[in-house]
Parts: structure tokens; C-alpha cells; sequence
């Protein structure tokens, strides 16, 4: 009946369900969402979790009397429900002070209040327990060539998240950072487009092991990119730490879909990898209500996400579980990949000396069109 429960381990940004719908090119649809009605809807439905930014839950600028309010009101939503803070993030792109990005703003003024808030944040999300520090850097970018010195500007995101690191290190908290990659929108072009390049980034920290990815399905569609392929080489790197769930039809501008809408074949793949390649964190859902809708509608956006992902993983279960697919993928070869080109003891030597049948070899087909067809009738359900 697709339930959700929570030990599916689903979390929703309070941004999201919260999102009062303004655009490029009209104001809000919705009123502002109370985050304690928020927490407890989203618990009503079957969520375990919710993140945030720090400007959700408090206004930018807020002084302490009010921000201490604001956060007790919270915490007693969250000790009514039982719901959790899984993970928490900053809010570097809404306030005009970061026009030009925080990290990696060419005023180093706006660098360091960026770091700033930031590391107030931290603490915060320390205080609630989130095991996940997410930085999506969608101001960090440019419009035109000569404005950003790309070098340069990886030179002060490295600074800030070797500084964060260190930060999180001395303080014994036990938080990881993920990086959320995204080609652009807000920026014409943004820094660590896609997981590959935040994958490279990551590489040359000081503390590697502390800096990982949350992926949004959406932003790497908008690039051209396969998802799941995404994903599963986060996950060979050690580094899907966290992941933002939502639906997209291909590159246009960031959709930001209830999960499963879009690219719906791409999504069976996500949840395949994601349920069979060891991912074991928080099912998030970062998306947008669409600017149609009011509360009611919102609502049904958010069991609809919950909804979906439970359907995807039944349609990939029952895919897994098929016999006929235990044979076409016999046959496709799939299980030949997991063995070493050159077996063990096996030499150079020994395999320049072994003949290829090469037309043979060329001949033979890949077999990988019924595979994908029981793919495809598993999703549709009529397998
Ligand atoms: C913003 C963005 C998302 C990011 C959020 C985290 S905020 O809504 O569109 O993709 O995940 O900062
Ligand atoms: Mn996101
Ligand atoms: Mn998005």
C-alpha cells in the first residue's frame, strides 16, 4: 500500500514544502509556512526527518532573542513528533550580500561573513544532532569570462571547506560536509558543476575523508548527465553521503519536480542504485511544490514523493527477483564485469600470447535490449 514508515528514512527541506512559489517572473502563490506546522505534517505522513538552511528557520539578520525563540518552537515540534534533523545547510544565496557568491565572492569582506554564518550554523546543526553539513554554492560562479578567475576562486573554496574541516575537527563534531554539485541557475555558470568536477575538488582537500557529495537528480539532468551513473560513481568513491530526490525533464531550467515526475525511467535506475549499491543514508526530497498549487496540493506533492520512491522500489525489486532477468542478464554478460581482465597469476606475457577470435568476438551480441524491455515492463507493471 506504500506507506511510508520511518525506517525508510525519508527527510524533506523545510524549503520545500515551505516554498512560497515566487519566480523569475511573478511573486508567491502560497502564504509563509510555519515550520512547526511543517514538521508536524510531514511527520503525519510518514517522513522521519527534516533540514534546513539557517534562514528558514530564522529571518536573515534576526537578533538572539528572537532566533532562540525561534529554535525552542522547533525543538518542541521536533520532540512532539519525533522527527529528526538529519541534516542541515546555509543559506548563501538569498540575501544580496552574496551577489557575487560567499566562498569564493571576489570582496573578501563577503568571503568572510559567508564563513561566518556558516560556522554559527555548525554549531547549530551540532547542537541537533545532523550527521550532514550540506553546501550547495549556487551563487559561487559567473555570468561572463573575465569576472572570475576560476583558479582563484577554487583556491578560496578549497580555503573554506579546508577551514570548515578543521573548524568541525576541533570542535569533536561528528559531521561530514557534502558538496552539491549544479551546472547553473542562479549563476550563468556555477563552480563544481557536476560530481565529477566536486569529485576532483575533493581529492585536493586537507581532509578528504570529511567532504563527500549530495547529488541532486535534477541538476545533473539539466547538464545532460545520467544520474544513477552519478551516483553510482559517488558511491565507488566512498562519497555519496547525502542525496536531494526530485524530478526534471531533461536540460531546461531547474525544474525541481516531485520525485518521479520527469525523467521516470532514470528515476527505476536511481532507486536501483540507491537501494543495491549500498547507499544507506536519508532518502531526501528537495523539490518545489509547483507554483499551481495551494497547501492541499503541496501536501499531496509530499506524500507523492514518499509515494513514488516506495512504488520504484517495489517495480525494482520485483525486476531483481524476476528469473527471466536472472537469465538475460546471464546472457547480457553483466556478472562477466566483475571479473579482473587479467586474472590472477595471469601475465602481460600470457595474454599477448593468447589468439582473439576477433570476427567472433565482434559478431557476438550484446543482448542487452531484452534485459533492458523486463526493465522496462517491471517499471510499467505488467511483469
Ligand atoms: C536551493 C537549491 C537546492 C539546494 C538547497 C540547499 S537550497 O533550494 O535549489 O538545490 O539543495 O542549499
Ligand atoms: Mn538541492
Ligand atoms: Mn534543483
Amino acid at each position: 500500500d506504500y506507506q511510508p514508515s520511518r525506517e525508510d528514512k525519508f527527510s524533506f527541506g523545510l524549503w520545500t514544502v515551505g516554498w512560497q512559489a515566487q519566480d523569475v517572473f511573478g511573486g508567491p502563490t502560497r502564504a509563509p509556512l510555519d515550520s512547526v506546522e511543517a514538521v508536524h505534517r510531514l511527520s503525519d505522513l510518514g517522513a522521519a526527518a527534516v533540514t534546513f538552511h539557517d534562514d528558514d528557520l530564522f529571518p536573515f539578520g534576526s537578533d538572539d532573542a528572537t532566533r532562540d525563540k525561534l529554535i525552542g518552537r522547533f525543538k518542541d515540534a521536533l520532540s512532539e513528533t519525533g522527527l529528526r534533523v538529519e541534516m542541515v545547510t546555509t543559506n548563501l544565496f538569498s540575501h544580496p550580500i552574496f551577489k557575487d557568491g560567499g566562498f569564493t565572492s571576489n570582496d573578501r569582506a563577503v568571503r568572510r561573513f559567508a564563513l561566518k554564518k556558516v560556522l554559527r550554523n555548525i554549531d547549530l546543526a551540532a547542537e541537533l544532532g545532523a550527521e550532514t553539513y550540506v553546501l550547495w554554492g549556487g551563487r559561487e560562479g559567473a555570468e561572463s569570462g573575465g569576472a572570475k578567475d576560476v583558479a582563484a576562486a577554487l583556491d578560496r573554496y578549497r580555503e573554506g571547506l579546508n577551514l570548515i574541516c578543521a573548524y568541525v575537527r576541533d570542535q569533536g563534531y561528528d559531521i561530514r560536509f557534502a558538496l552539491e554539485p549544479k551546472p547553473n541557475e542562479p549563476r550563468g555558470d556555477i563552480l563544481l558543476p557536476t560530481i565529477g568536477h566536486a569529485l576532483a575538488l575533493i581529492a585536493t582537500l586537507e581532509e578528504p575523508d570529511r567532504v563527500g557529495l549530495n547529488p541532486e537528480v535534477g541538476h545533473e539532468e539539466m547538464a545532460g548527465l545520467n544520474f544513477a551513473h552519478g551516483i553510482a560513481q559517488a558511491l565507488w568513491h566512498g562519497k555519496l553521503f547525502h542525496i536531494d530526490l526530485n524530478g526534471q525533464h531533461g536540460p531546461r531550467f531547474d525544474q525541481d519536480l516531485r520525485f518521479g515526475a520527469g525523467n521516470l525511467r532514470g528515476a527505476f535506475w536511481t532507486v536501483d542504485v540507491l537501494e543495491n549499491g549500498g547507499y544507506t543514508g536519508y532518502r531526501h526530497f528537495d523539490y518545489k511544490p509547483p507554483r499551481t498549487e495551494d497547501y492541499d496540493g503541496v501536501w499531496e506533492t509530499a506524500r507523492a514523493c514518499m509515494r513514488n520512491y516506495l512504488i520504484l522500489r517495489d517495480r525494482v525489486r520485483s525486476f531483481r527477483a524476476d528469473p527471466e532477468v536472472a537469465e538475460a542478464l546471464a546472457a547480457a554478460r553483466v556478472e562477466e564485469l566483475y571479473e579482473p581482465t587479467l586474472a590472477e597469476g595471469e601475465t602481460i606475457e600470457s595474454l599477448r600470447a593468447e589468439e582473439f577470435d576477433v570476427d567472433k568476438l565482434a559478431a557476438r551480441g550484446g543482448a542487452f535490449e531484452v534485459l533492458d524491455q523486463l526493465a522496462m515492463e517491471h517499471l510499467l507493471g505488467v511483469r
